[in-house]
């Protein structure tokens, strides 16, 4: 018996629309702060070369980030998003890259769709800037809704939960009713837990093994969990070994069904995704 494929949304280009496999999303942070690669892509031409090396690589979509999320990070002006991302993500659409831009503001959303990104992902879900759901329901952008509760400053202080894996599905489902009240159609949106965000080290992990609570919400799952502290936390911080075990939440999200995983070294989790596509293939799933 094969598994069904992925839920996914619509609106993606049909080589992607095609495949039955979990897509992987390449992260590029053209950021001089991220957690695990700031300051490395900050150059236009440094981003684009490394978003091409990552679709090598097997990456499906490269998403384009100018404003760091790790806890603690302070927000930057609107221009200088807008400087940072612009150019890569012109550039990585004119060499046929399938092109998110990872932004909480709405005219970033928009420029950036406006040079070619056909992804909006937003980490704060719509709650941090008012006019964000209105801009991608114009644009028809597939929108990425990620569970926040509060910036990067003081969202260390909003760790407080009862049932994590309840209450991240039912805000979820908030904002997924006030997105679709603004005109964003069901078929575009994507859900994802926010792996800590908001949520310390061990918040995360019932989460990423509940992830279908998630999707019975009825839409489509992105897993963000690669390099994260509640990895590291759970393999003895051995830094040098936080890929495998991203490639391995990579497998494991796979087979559960995720539309798509985030992640920095792509041919790590491109194989463990290929390996759970053969896996599922087979009827095997992790229920
Ligand atoms: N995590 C980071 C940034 N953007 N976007 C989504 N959709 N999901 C995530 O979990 C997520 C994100 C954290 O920063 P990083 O770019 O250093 O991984």
């Amino acid at each position: 018996m094969t598994l069904p494929r992925p839920s996914r949304p619509d609106g993606l280009p049909s080589h992607l629309a095609q495949l039955e496999r979990t897509l992987v999303m390449g992260i590029c942070n053209v950021t001089p702060d991220s957690f695990s690669d700031g300051g490395r892509y900050v150059e236009p031409r440094a981003g684009v070369a490394h978003g091409m090396a990552m679709i090598e690589a097997g990456a499906d979509i490269v998403d384009v980030g100018g404003e760091s999320t790790r806890p603690g990070a302070g927000r930057i002006e609107a221009g200088e998003e807008l400087t940072r991302v612009l150019p890569v993500v012109e550039g990585l659409a004119r060499r046929g890259a399938v092109v998110s831009i990872d932004t909480m503001r709405a005219d970033v959303a928009r420029r950036a769709v406006e040079v070619g990104a056909v992804i909006v992902n937003d980490v704060s879900g719509g709650l941090a800037d008012p006019a964000m759901y209105g801009e991608v329901a114009r644009a028809d952008a597939i929108y990425i809704l990620m569970h926040w509760r509060g910036h990067s400053t003081v969202m260390d202080r909003l760790d407080h939960y009862t049932d994590v894996v309840g209450e991240v599905r039912s805000e979820l489902a908030e904002r997924v009713a006030a997105a679709r009240a603004a005109g964003i159609a069901s078929d575009r949106i994507v859900l994802d837990p926010g792996l800590g965000f908001a949520k310390t080290s061990a918040r995360n992990w019932p989460l990423l093994a509940q992830v279908d609570a998630l999707e019975t919400l009825g839409y489509p799952v992105l897993v963000g969990a690669s390099r994260k502290r509640f990895l590291a936390d759970a393999i003895g911080d051995r830094t040098d070994a936080l890929d495998a075990a991203t490639a391995a939440v990579s497998a494991l999200a796979a087979a559960r069904g995720a539309w798509a995983v985030r992640v920095h070294d792509v041919a790590l989790s491109a194989t463990a995704v290929a390996v759970a596509a053969r896996w599922r293939s087979e009827g095997g799933n992790l229920a």
